[in-house]
């Protein structure tokens, strides 16, 4: 298995110190190995993180999240590699510009990747204050480039690159019967995670926690954020077949593979797409309705009857309450408990058929400390719960 960690767009903060004496806090409370087996991934079941420049990965790590899946019997390596630096098909750096910045791209990813002598074997220790300012250098940095609105489309040729990489990097972990796990950061890198994982196992479906459907096209999207679309891309609906993102991403989704659960915030354009489409979902009125438990139940009951086939899990931290996870870019009143939220992840994990994960839209920058204190636990205990964390 392989930690993802990646994250776009988004300003940055210092983590407070009350956050970092939390770290490892509840790390595991002596969890044993999970009793369930894995059908998909390669044993031993093995973490190579990867890190992005940007904070809400940053405060996950800082928060112990890789000693806490450790804990949980994975194995786990660390790539502190800047996500969207290298090799990136978008880079279209002026030179004098990057001379006046003082830092290029290039250089700029090679101040993430800290070597420190004093901890060699400890990877967490990969994460610090360097990378962070070199993180926040180079993410500035990208934000300037240029990078003009296509249609209604922000940012496109920036998230159209991040994501691209990151699909080959999720397919190639994938590949080799690893689960990445994408710790975010703008759901748009969705569209990045579930290519990869479609690349490597076509059979998978796709089970989306959200308060949101992000099934907006290029064409519906009011506000042209691209975090409200991805799903659009990956199903290939009307629109998306546009430049940047069709010079890579293909429709790869069958709506029937597909299942929401969560949605309490919908446009009226993805209403009609939702509809259109066939795709099954499970609003909040459907969780007060039948309870968790019998969503889940019947949710995987959609697109994995007979648990064959292996599941993305992507989980916005937006789909838990705002009282759970606070800080967001979008949280919406009247979502997911804390533990209807861990429920979904523990649920998916005893299928044994989770290959990969994303934890989604944690944004350090947004809300009091205690709100980022506890989005940050919260983003670490999911992650855990999806990875075979049991209350027992
Ligand atoms: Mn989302």
């Amino acid at each position: 298995m392989s930690l993802s960690l990646l994250r776009q767009q988004l300003p940055r903060r210092t983590l407070t110190t009350s956050a970092r004496r939390l770290n490892g806090g509840s790390a595991g409370k002596g969890q044993a190995k999970p009793t369930y087996r894995h059908k998909f991934l390669k044993e031993p079941a093995e973490v190579a993180a990867r890190a992005g420049v940007d904070l809400g990965p940053s405060a996950l790590i800082k928060y112990g999240l890789l000693d806490q899946i450790k804990h949980l019997g994975w194995r786990a390596t660390y790539d502190p590699a800047a996500s969207f630096t290298s090799n990136n098909s978008y880079n279209p750096v002026p030179k004098d510009l990057a001379a006046e910045k003082g830092v290029s791209l290039k250089g700029g990813e090679k101040t993430l990747v800290r070597e420190d002598p004093t901890s060699p074997a400890d990877p967490d220790r990969t994460v610090g204050s360097q990378d962070e300012a070199a993180g926040a250098k180079v993410l500035e940095y990208v934000q300037r480039l240029p990078d003009p609105p296509i249609g209604n489309m922000k940012k496109p040729r920036l998230v159209s690159s991040v994501c691209e990489k990151l699909s080959e990097v999720v397919k190639g972990y994938a590949e080799r019967g690893v689960m990445p796990v994408t710790l975010g950061g703008d759901h748009s890198l969705a569209m990045g995670t579930i290519a990869g994982s479609m690349a490597a196992y076509p059979e998978a479906c796709v089970i989306w926690i959200d308060a949101h459907a992000d099934i907006n096209t290029p064409l519906t999207t009011d506000t042209g954020n691209l975090h409200g679309c991805p799903v659009s891309f990956l199903l290939g609906l009307e629109g998306t077949d546009v430049a940047p993102f069709n010079g890579w991403v293909k429709p790869c989704l069958k709506p029937e593979r597909l299942v929401y659960i969560g949605l309490r915030d919908v446009d009226p354009a993805e209403k009609r797409i939702l509809r259109e489409n066939n795709i099954k979902c499970f609003t909040m009125h459907d969780v007060d309705k039948y309870g968790i438990g019998k969503v889940v139940q019947m949710a995987l009951a959609h697109v994995n009857p007979r648990g064959e086939r292996p599941v993305h899990l992507s989980f916005d931290v937006d789909a838990t309450d705002p009282s759970v996870a606070a800080s967001t870019g979008t949280p919406v009143r009247g979502g997911l408990t804390f533990r209807e939220g861990h429920y979904i992840c523990e649920a998916i994990a005893e299928t044994g058929c989770l290959v990969a994960l994303d934890i989604m839209e944690v944004n350090p920058t947004l809300g009091s400390e205690n709100a980022v204190e506890q989005t940050v636990a919260v983003g670490c205990s999911l992650a855990r719960a999806a990875l075979g964390e049991t209350l027992l």
